[in-house]
């Protein structure tokens, strides 16, 4: 039996405050920035907010390097802000979630510059280090920025390893001292009155000792979903999460359905919930990123059903189409053009109605697409920037092959400044932002569409409000009634006492689609759909279903 925590009826909204608003000329988002939108995302009805890292950086991957987890990063501001932000959150009744970093820390936090050359250094185990092998690094894992997983310390002539940038070190999470530091870190957070955790890349904090090559692969089945990742995290939430009651959310890399069902237990035992991506590579060829394919329409449909029936009656997942990582959903499964508008309330609605915590990234509320850069100089992200050499010196791609590739699946499609107003940087700063606005802001933006009844932002609002009202988006089972169709997703939510049916044209050709005879029709009525002037009708077996169209179906 489910339990009813705040959560599982919540929508989280995510913040990436570098892109957010700047309160001034800097160019940057800040906390003041985002205390200044605080009844916008009231407006909306968000009930939480996730905060990617405000702390002490250098900022080589934007925050996600912490050079100190006690401070903030002044870029954004001070503590009192930080405080002032929290306190006018609660006051409005919207929780504060911060993102937790500790697979690895910055290369200039004190206990790496303390490690760094010095093997007696009592932080030197704070690390993993390891001879070399044959004068080579010390086995073949590949860092998921591009190039080899280790750095050589020139001084003591030992590897560390590092999964993401070499300014990222990754903990030596077998230490206990390692565990003891990262506990302190989240009290710390936790007894200012933070509500809850984002915890980065999560699952890979347990590395296999023998550090062994991979000869099938860059490694990474010898750290993901690790021997005691399910240790420590019960440890974590015994000693913390628990204690305070705060819910936490794992970022989950290239995991499986059996270890989200166990990190997500409903038991409470380790983590309240589960990100996990398998949905976003249906547009990989063989598994890699840079690459560019159309969507595969039915395997999108398959994982959905294979993590919704999966999770169901086990553990819980966070549903989520963009984050700070991904590129804008709507440039990228729908259309960004002539159907911009139908085809993000389409999205959203077929992943709204699904069970889980959905989690909306910002400017997602008013359908941002990608910016479209046409030359590496716009380009920040430095994965981006790093796949950008690779694929033009190594792989032999032309520089506007790399460039078109760079345009659908860079990082920065999501990191652009958030279009507040058709003013100049579109009301994101009165300074030179860090990263080009996207040409598309007199069109798109939050002032246009808090005037329009009919915007996505009211969309979204309206799907926030539904899963608090209708039960069964919470509690319902999940059955997909169309799994092979090439156009339509159309799936089945039921409980005790409701049906609901979730009907989705994913393309822009019209579609006519006979509902199961098993639905009692007569029950039924329309609650959300994006062709607003349709869900008056009595609903009948037949639905014929416009470009992107999505109508829900609730039948009591
Ligand atoms: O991301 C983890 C992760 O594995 C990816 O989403 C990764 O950024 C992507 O696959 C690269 O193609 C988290 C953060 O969300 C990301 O911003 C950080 O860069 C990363 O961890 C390292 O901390």
């Amino acid at each position: 039996k489910i339990e009813r925590e705040w959560w599982r009826t919540a929508t989280v909204y995510q913040i990436y405050p570098k892109s957010f608003c700047d309160s001034g000329s800097k160019g940057t988002g800040d906390l003041k920035g985002i205390i200044s939108k605080l009844d916008y995302l009231k407006t909306l009805g968000i009930d939480a907010i996730w905060l990617t890292p405000i702390y002490a950086s250098p900022m080589i991957d934007n925050g996600y390097d912490i050079s100190d987890y006690y401070t903030i990063n002044p870029d954004f501001g001070c503590m009192e802000d930080f405080e002032q932000l929290l306190d006018s959150a609660h006051q409005k009744g919207i929780r504060i979630i911060l993102d937790i970093v500790v697979n690895h820390t910055s290369t200039e936090h004190q206990w790496f510059q303390s490690a760094l050359g010095n093997k007696d250094s009592e932080y030197r185990d704070y690390y993993i280090w390891k001879d070399p092998v044959n004068g080579q690094a010390p086995n073949n894992w590949v860092s998921k920025f591009g190039g080899n997983a280790w750095q050589l310390d020139e001084k003591t002539q030992q590897y560390y390893l590092h999964l993401f940038a070499p300014e990222q070190a990754d903990l030596n999470w077998e230490n206990p001292k390692v565990r003891d530091q990262v506990k302190n870190i989240i009290e710390f957070w936790a007894e200012k009155g933070v509500d809850g955790f984002r915890l980065d890349v999560i699952n890979l904090i347990s590395k296999q000792q023998d550090y062994a090559n991979d000869y099938q692969g860059d490694g990474r089945r010898f750290y993901t979903d690790g021997p005691r990742v399910h240790q420590y995290l019960r440890e974590l939430s015994d000693a913390v999460f628990n204690q305070y009651g705060a819910v936490t959310v794992g970022e989950m890399s290239s995991t499986s359905l059996d270890e989200c069902q166990q990190y997500s237990a409903l038991d409470g035992k380790e983590l309240s919930m589960v990100f996990n991506f398998h949905h976003l590579k249906v547009d990989y060829i063989n598994g890699e990123k840079w690459t560019q394919a159309p969507f595969d329409f039915i395997e999108l449909k398959t994982i959905f059903n294979h993590w919704q029936q999966g999770m169901f009656g086990k553990g819980w997942s966070a549903l989520f189409w963009c984050n700070h990582d991904q590129p804008r959903i709507v440039s990228r499964l729908g259309n960004d053009q002539e159907y911009r508008v139908e085809s993000a309330k389409m999205l959203a609605t077929s992943l709204h109605m699904m069970q889980g915590t959905p989690y909306i990234y910002q400017g997602e509320e008013i359908a941002m697409t990608n910016p479209g850069y046409t030359s590496i100089e716009q380009y920040r992200d430095l994965e981006s920037l790093n796949m950008y050499d690779i694929m033009l010196n190594h792989q032999g791609k032309s520089e506007q092959q790399v460039l078109a590739i760079l345009a659908q699946k860079s990082r920065d499609n999501s990191r652009t400044p958030i279009q507040w107003n058709s003013d100049q940087n579109a009301g994101f700063t009165k300074g030179v932002p860090w990263l080009d606005v996207a040409k598309n802001y007199k069109q798109i933006n939050v002032e246009r569409a808090l005037k329009d009844q009919n915007s996505v932002f009211y969309y979204y609002q309206h799907l926030i409000a539904l899963r608090k009202e209708v039960e069964v988006i919470t509690t319902g089972d999940y059955t997909d009634l169309a799994a092979e169709h090439a156009q339509l997703f159309c799936y089945q939510r039921r409980s005790d006492k409701q049906t609901l049916i979730c009907i989705n044209n994913y393309y822009g050709k019209p579609l006519e689609y006979e509902l199961p005879a098993h639905l009692e029709l007569h029950n039924g009525q329309y609650i959300i759909g994006n062709y607003p002037e349709l869900l008056t009708l009595q609903p009948t077996r037949t639905v014929k279903l416009k470009p992107y169209e999505s109508r829900v179906l609730l039948i009591n």
